[in-house]
């Protein structure tokens, strides 16, 4: 690590606001000394940059590529300043500039290149491989808007643009060097015997570097991201002609690749677009990845010797066929030699079995976007056929005319992974079941967490009691958190946790007063629900349940009742108009339960605007409960509920994903579990009454739902969920109203528990102390030992 003093520190600080950003101190924004603060840090990122690099050249060490649409990576400032162990020190010197280094941390924009889970995944990945010494290259878009921001407008979800670059971005290096063509539409000819494909149109892809700095600044690896340029010079002759906005039209048309996230996370919907972009990053990625194999100067038969590339979900799978061409149509390799080579390198993650989500694409579509893609699709599917001629031929990659990318991704990959124990099970059960049986390579990796983003930097409070009570090093191995056992029959140390997560909860109090105009009490049960908003995740269930307390509240408001603050936070997906009802319901529900004095401090109800990952950071500390209330069997694994676990909030939940093992780890008497399991789900389901028998079962679930139909949370416009109420009725595919008792009563049993706050205390310590599994450092070791077949370079 770097032995830097304070007083360099300011000297660098004040060098770079002197002659990179070009100001002096007096006139300096706060902006400019975020530049400024940036680049001294950034500065000492370079040389274990460059360390990481030489040494994995010299040693020849095999390298893992990370193909990601998404990358969520948020603020990096106070991050890298953490894993350098400067964090103390700059702010130190900030202070000593007259500068609130919390201040300068918090204006810096997230960068929001993802929707949710799975971006987030690839974030924690980038840094769990730097901090074990994987050497690792991360591949994704640098969109020039991430993810919208999310406003309310009487409780409506409304988007607006993202636009994180419109300030510098002082994290990236521009390489202009590094810059790859890539082809689309166009047709084949055939050339001496070979198939040569002509592009119709051509764009750019060119490279922006991103250090990755790991814990204690040991190792840093390289997140490269793709921004799209035109190929085309700029038009001078329509410009002479007086055509201005023509001259521009080719470079305006080139950069729609890199312009914008899409903000589904769920659906598909088969844009023309979205396949452009994955091929745009897949093709960038492989180029790069083939320059610099062949510059080591290696045979490409080697190439998985040295090499394995992990396709996040299906966005990158187009890698299988890409890599065949590259190698046959550019390097002269054999096809079956080629096949054989990019199996061997290729790894494929899956992250859901929703039937909405998989990736399909029109034959029509994939061939006029990628003709020569189209052919050896076609030629992989006929390789499958022969391979396994006893089969019938439904477990293809075309069918129905369609090129279905999950079968495209299994059959190019040497090894497949679910994202849980209960996941994995279930798409080697249900969703590739067939393939399976021809070859098993499925495999599970359960998810996990960086401790350093996700606990050291977030809760500073808890994270200071772990190092007094265990001393350092429990960041790198989070199963040292175990030492806190012994300690939760001690009343100080319980006290003690008890102060660091009311700290947290003040301040957000503090926070929620200034930017939702509610006062809640710090003393009240801080119950979270966070996520992207969908059916399947069922905030819906929650808002149902908040309804029946208030019900209650006002039935018997002398009952003692222990005060609780809903807080919802998320977005729904712009097309998504179930999804946002259900958001608009919760605002409703917020405005009437907040202004009725007849409840008080009993019962809150916030819902923050645009969910991010610097408000998951503000927002999880100061949790008490965790809510992971999805349908059995549609949450892959989950992440959220490992961060809510680490920061000591138990968790309510269903057995899906995750919460499967976090229910192993931390113990049934210290996690609230109700409602179907996976497998009743669908017996459950094959009563066509199911909702309606559950609801005529409960009292609670007919008061709650005549509630909202009469209008009680919208009576400026008593109709407004008559839609919702009825899809209860009579829709309810995620099986709310069959969960709802059980809902109810594991709620009830979250009181009673909270009542006694030292077995509160307890039940919250012990989920942190068996936290451990969930540091995403687990995880990376068992893909670099059971997928990539990579050693630590440290
Ligand atoms: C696909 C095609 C076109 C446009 C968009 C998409 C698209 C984009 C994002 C489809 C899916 C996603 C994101 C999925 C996701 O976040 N899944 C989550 O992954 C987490 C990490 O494994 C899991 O913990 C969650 O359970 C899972 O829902």
């Amino acid at each position: 690590m770097t032995d830097l003093t304070a007083p360099q520190l300011k000297a660098d600080i004040l060098r770079h606001l002197t002659y990179t950003l070009g100001k002096d101190a007096p006139h300096a924004s706060r902006y400019d000394w975020r530049m400024a603060l940036s680049f001294a840090i950034r500065d000492r990122i370079v040389e274990p940059w460059f360390a990481s690099t030489r040494k994995t050249w010299e040693t020849g060490h095999k390298r893992v590529y990370y193909l990601s649409m998404e990358f969520l990576i948020g603020r990096l400032l106070e991050d890298a300043t953490i894993n350098l162990g400067l964090r103390d020190l700059a702010e130190a010197a900030m202070g000593d500039l007259g500068q609130d280094f919390r201040a300068i941390v918090e204006d810096e924009p997230d960068a929001a290149l993802g929707n949710g889970g799975l971006g987030r995944l690839a974030a924690c990945f980038m840094e769990s491989m730097a901090t074990v010494g994987c050497p690792a290259y991360g591949y994704g878009i640098r969109y020039e808007h991430g993810l919208f921001r999310q406003r309310f407008e009487q409780g409506r979800q409304v988007e607006a643009p993202e636009d994180w670059l419109t300030q510098r971005h002082p994290w990236e290096f521009e390489r202009p060097e590094a810059a790859y063509t890539i082809g689309f539409k166009g047709h084949l000819e055939t050339r001496a015997g070979r198939e040569v494909w002509v592009p119709g149109e051509t764009v750019l892809a060119e490279a922006y570097d991103t250090p990755v700095i790991g814990w204690q600044g040991k190792w840093a690896n390289t997140l490269r991201l793709w921004s799209a340029k035109s190929t085309t010079l700029f038009d001078l002759d329509r410009f002479n002609r007086g055509d201005y906005a023509a001259a521009a039209e080719p470079e305006a048309l080139a950069r729609t690749l890199s312009r914008v996230l899409y903000p589904d996370d769920t659906t598909y919907q088969g844009k023309e677009l979205r396949l452009k972009q994955e091929f745009f990053l897949t093709s960038a990625a492989l180029q790069d990845i083939l320059r610099r194999f062949t510059a080591g100067g290696h045979a490409l038969r080697d190439l998985p010797k040295h090499v394995a590339i992990q396709m996040n979900d299906t966005h990158p799978a187009i890698a299988g066929p890409e890599l065949i061409r590259l190698l046959v149509d550019d390097h002269g390799m054999e096809f079956s030699d080629a096949m054989e080579t990019a199996r061997a390198c290729l790894g494929y993650t899956n992250h859901t079995l929703l039937p909405e989500a998989l990736e399909r694409w029109a034959t029509y579509t994939f061939g006029n976007i990628l003709p020569r893609h189209m052919q050896i699709v076609e030629r992989i599917d006929g390789w499958h056929r022969e391979t396994y001629p006893s089969r019938p031929h439904w477990v293809g990659i075309v069918k129905h005319h369609e090129v279905r990318m999950g079968e495209l991704a299994v059959i190019m990959s040497h090894k497949v992974n679910g994202v849980s124990a209960l996941h994995s099970d279930l798409v080697k059960k249900n969703l590739f079941s067939e393939l399976e049986a021809l070859h098993p390579r499925i495999v599970n990796q359960t998810n996990g967490v960086t401790p350093r983003r996700w606990l050291k930097m977030c809760n500073r409070p808890l994270a200071g009691l772990i190092t007094e009570t265990l001393g350092d090093g429990w960041e790198s191995d989070l199963d040292r958190l175990r030492g806190l056992e012994p300690h939760v029959g001690d009343k100080g140390f319980l006290k003690a946790f008890g102060a660091a997560k009311r700290q947290n909860k003040v301040a957000l109090a503090g926070w929620i007063k200034d930017h939702c105009g509610v006062s809640v009490s710090a003393d009240a049960l801080f119950d979270v629900q966070v996520k992207r908003v969908h059916e399947y995740k069922r905030q819906l269930l929650n808002i149902l349940d908040t309804i029946a307390r208030y019900h209650d509240i006002r039935q018997n408001p002398g009952a003692t009742w222990v005060p609780r603050v809903k807080i919802f936070g998320g977005k729904a997906a712009p097309g998504y108009a179930v999804a946002k009802e259900i958001i608009h319901l919760i605002n409703d529900v917020a405005q009437v339960v907040n202004n009725d004095p007849v409840v008080g401090d009993r019962l809150k109800v916030v819902y923050p605007e645009n969910y991010n990952v610097s408000l998951a950071e503000r927002l999880i500390p100061a949790a008490d409960l965790s809510e992971q209330i999805s349908t059995a069997g549609k949450e892959a694994s989950g992440t959220g509920n490992m961060k809510f676990m680490m920061n000591g909030a138990p968790t309510i939940g269903t057995l899906d994903g995750a919460n499967v093992e976090i229910l192993q780890e931390v113990g049934a008497e210290n996690f609230f579990l109700f409602g179907l399991t996976a497998e009743e789900v669908g017996p459950r389901r094959a009563n066509p009454d199911h909702a309606r028998d559950a609801i005529l079962a409960s009292q609670s679930l007919q008061d709650v739902l005549q509630m909202i139909a009469e209008g009680r949370f919208s009576p400026e416009d008593p109709g407004r969920y008559h839609q919702l109420v009825h899809r209860v009725w009579h829709h309810d595919y995620f099986l709310v109203a069959s969960d709802f008792e059980a809902y109810r009563t594991a709620q009830a049993e979250v009181d009673r528990a909270y009542a006694d706050q030292a077995r509160w205390l307890k039940m919250a310590a012990l989920n942190t102390a068996r936290s451990g599994f969930f540091s995403s450092d687990r995880t990376i070791r068992g893909y670099m030992k059971d997928i990539w077949n990579v050693t630590s370079a440290l």
